[in-house]
């Protein structure tokens, strides 16, 4: 395969509601899309960050800057570019794990279009429709809270995930519980926002039986999730914290948690995704997959890895509507409490020429 060009689109896509998480507020998807042509066929891929360093240290300014300057040279330079190389390709440059997702997962796009092959194929899928589960934004009050709840049980979701931080945890989970009952799987996401003196006050949610805690202590902060899963019964699951296989092994070896959530950007892309995912297996624990509020781009690629057989439990993909009212590809749509994995070459989806018109604010070539 030979690169003939690499460019980012940077889109601005309003979302149907404001999503708000310990980290911030954000009211659209201003991200960066990358479009590899190659001589075989084009790839596209979607950066998993934000404008802003909130959520990850990494922000799309920043990502197309060591992009142009560090990623893009070492992987034009190579002689055979494919995706199984890029890895090593990029390894000088320390970090930036979302803009070599973005990179390799562009060039994996192409490659699987390249040889008619399904991206869930190529990663090992066993199953072609994938659960939904909807992550919950922080809302003004308990009642907003339970009617969006409410709406999202009845669109089918199998699984609510709330936003919760210091001041929004207890109260809103306790309602969630009495108005939906015991059987719905529930679970909450802290985002980094406790620290271990919290501890006790986090067992109060133990009474709730939720399906796991997400990432309750700062990213570093291993010795305190170590420390926090020895009091509470609540699982603990890692987001933020986990960036390679490496991390995952190390977490799972020191019981710093018992669920991991991959999300292919956070770790450098769909193949160290897919080594998380098997080490976690290897150890008997269950991995989701989670999201960064991808458009349809995004959101068929990871589809694609949570058809892997270790995805157990509900992921953060959604439907279209649960974000856009108009998405960048075919909406997906939730049946039956799931999505379809798509099943055409590469990522099975195409970038709607009207819609990224519509939602393009700029274009810009990194090599050509
Ligand atoms: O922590 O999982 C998270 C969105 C943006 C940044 C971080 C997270 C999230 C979500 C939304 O929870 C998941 C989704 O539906 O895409
Ligand atoms: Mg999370």
């Amino acid at each position: 395969m030979k690169i003939e060009l690499i460019e980012l689109v940077e889109i601005r896509l309003p979302l149907v509601r404001p999503f708000r998480t310990s980290c911030g507020t954000d009211t659209e998807r201003h991200t960066l899309l990358l479009r590899v042509v190659t001589d075989a066929a084009e790839g596209w891929a979607e950066f998993g960050g934000d404008p802003g360093p909130v959520y990850s240290p990494e922000f799309a300014a920043g990502a197309e800057r060591v992009l142009a300057d560090h990623l893009v040279p070492r992987v034009t330079a190579l002689h055979r570019p494919s995706a199984a190389r890029i890895a090593a390709a990029t390894s000088p440059v320390k970090g930036h794990p979302m803009a070599k997702a973005l990179l390799e997962t562009a060039i994996l796009d192409a490659e699987c279009r390249a040889h008619a092959m399904p991206l869930a194929t190529y990663l090992g899928a066993v199953r072609d429709r994938v659960a939904a589960g909807v992550s919950v934004g922080i809302p003004d009050t308990i009642t907003d809270l339970l009617e969006s709840v409410s709406a999202y049980l009845e669109q089918g979701y199998v699984r609510i995930k709330l936003k919760i931080e210091p001041g929004w945890d207890i109260e809103p989970v306790r309602a969630v519980r009495r108005e939906f009952g015991d059987a719905l799987a529930l679970q909450v996401d802290a985002n980094t926002a406790y620290s271990l003196t919290d501890a006790e006050h986090l067992r109060g949610l133990d009474e709730f039986g939720l399906v796991q805690i997400e990432q309750p202590l700062h990213e570093d902060d291993l010795r305190g999730h170590i420390e926090l899963a020895k009091v509470l019964r609540t699982p603990i699951c890692l987001d933020e914290s986990i960036r390679s296989a490496r991390d995952a092994a190390t977490a799972i070896a020191l019981g710093a948690c018992r669920v991991v959530n991959i999300k292919p950007s956070r770790v450098g892309g769909y193949l160290e995704a897919r080594r998380i995912h098997d080490v976690c297996a290897a150890h008997g624990i269950p991995v989701w997959c989670g999201g960064m509020l991808e458009t349809g781009i995004g959101r068929a690629q990871n589809l694609a890895l949570a058809a892997l057989p270790g995805f157990v439990l509900p992921s953060d993909i959604s439907a279209s509507s649960r974000y856009y009212a108009e998405d960048l590809t075919d909406p997906f749509q939730l049946d039956d409490g799931c999505l379809s994995v798509p099943d055409g070459p590469g990522s099975g989806v195409t970038v709607r020429p009207a819609a990224l018109g519509r939602y393009a604010v700029s274009t810009r070539r990194l090599y050509e």
